[in-house]
């Protein structure tokens, strides 16, 4: 029986980082240091009606937020000074309570570590060793808003549409359906329909998503959707990962893209063009989807001298290149390479299974 043996043990700024790692070990030295502590933040909650009481609401599963709207969220949590459940609960995997959020940070044999929220299966961190993801400074981890950063994935339709922009499974809270430690740990992630999900989507799914840190350095994903109905449906879908680089100036993006078609959102109206360049770069505004550029796709991160590698394995047909130009996302410091299926939807009949698969690595 999994349980939370470090209930109410509440880790502050100021904690240092040798005792929360204690805590997810289940160190009783630990637990009893932190007593204290845990009753003063508990004073400190009921004071001052902090987010941080949020945490006592057990998330449940396929919790939503429908409103995407950054103006109407809730008093953002402070990652910094909110309260910090761990559990270890299999070799190389520790589950963390963040406010309101679920994490699971996934550790290789190798070093090699990987960080995952349940709301929107999201991997916000990759280290492989130095940081492959980008998560925006506008970023909210109070549930309000799909997080904006690391790897969303944007389901069952991407970009706008007939239901919300980028559809709803990156706003879903996803449950952590099976768990294998060791020296390249995996989580599998699942969605399953709700009324909410219903309400905008009326069709039974199941859909999968694995993540697995190997000790090779490698990050492996794998989403499954499952038709689980007796009508099929169709979808358009993508991994909208931000990539961290040290200089958008100094990145380009390399793949299959010259003599690609690709269906360009900034011209008016948005048309489709053709790629001249064997490499694409980023000096403005850019919102590009190349249609059946996939495969391997590499992200030359000059000014870290190092090199992404983006394999996609299985199922991702296009890949989009985005970055708003704003300042205020830190745009100097990411670059979006989206691994997905724009053009064409895909269609599931009743019964069968689609698979996509992305790994990343570095040079
Ligand atoms: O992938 C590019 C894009 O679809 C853009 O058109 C832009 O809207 C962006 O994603 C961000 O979307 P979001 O809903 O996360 O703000």
């Amino acid at each position: 029986m999994r349980a939370f043996a470090l209930a109410l043990l509440v880790g502050f700024a100021g904690t240092s980082q040798a005792r929360r790692v204690a805590r997810s070990q289940h160190d009783p030295a630990a637990l009893e240091s932190d007593a204290s502590d845990s009753l003063a933040a508990i004073a400190q909650m009921l004071a001052t009606n902090s987010p941080v009481a949020a945490f006592s609401a057990p998330a449940a599963a396929g919790r939503f937020r429908s409103d995407f709207d950054a103006s109407s969220a809730t008093t953002p949590i402070d990652r910094a000074s909110s309260p910090i459940m761990a559990e270890t609960i299999a070799e190389g995997i520790v589950e963390t309570k963040e406010g309101p959020l679920t994490k699971l940070t996934l550790t290789s044999s190798s070093g090699a570590a990987a960080e995952v929220y349940t709301f929107g299966a999201t991997v916000t961190s990759f280290k492989a060793p130095s940081e492959v993801l980008f998560v925006r400074p506008d970023a909210k981890f109070d549930g309000s808003k799909p997080i904006s950063g690391g790897l969303p994935f944007c389901w069952p339709q991407f970009g706008p549409g007939d239901i919300q922009q980028h559809g709803f499974a990156r706003n879903c809270d996803w449950t952590v359906a099976e768990t294998s430690g060791g020296a390249s740990p995996s989580v599998t992630f699942e969605l399953k329909p709700s009324e909410y999900t219903k309400g905008m989507w009326d069709y039974d799914f199941t859909n999968k998503y694995t993540v697995t840190v190997g000790e090779d350095n490698k990050l492996q994903t794998v989403f499954t959707v499952e038709n689980k109905g007796s009508k099929e449906f169709s979808f358009t879908g993508a991994l909208h990962s931000y990539f961290s680089v040290g200089d958008i100036d100094q990145t380009a993006v390399q793949g299959a893209f010259k003599g690609a078609t690709l269906f360009d959102r900034m011209l008016d109206p948005p048309a489709r063009t053709e790629e001249g360049r064997e490499e694409v770069t980023v000096a403005e505004e850019t919102d590009r989807c190349y249609e059946g550029v996939n495969g391997v796709v590499k992200i030359a991160d000059k000014a870290n001298s190092r090199t992404i590698v983006i394999d996609n394995k299985a199922g991702y047909a296009d890949t989009c290149v985005w970055n708003p130009w704003s300042e205020d996302m830190g745009s100097k410091k990411f670059i979006c390479v989206e691994s997905g299926n724009v053009k064409d939807a895909v269609t599931v009949a009743p019964g069968s299974v689609w698979k996509g698969e992305m790994t990343l690595s570095l040079e």
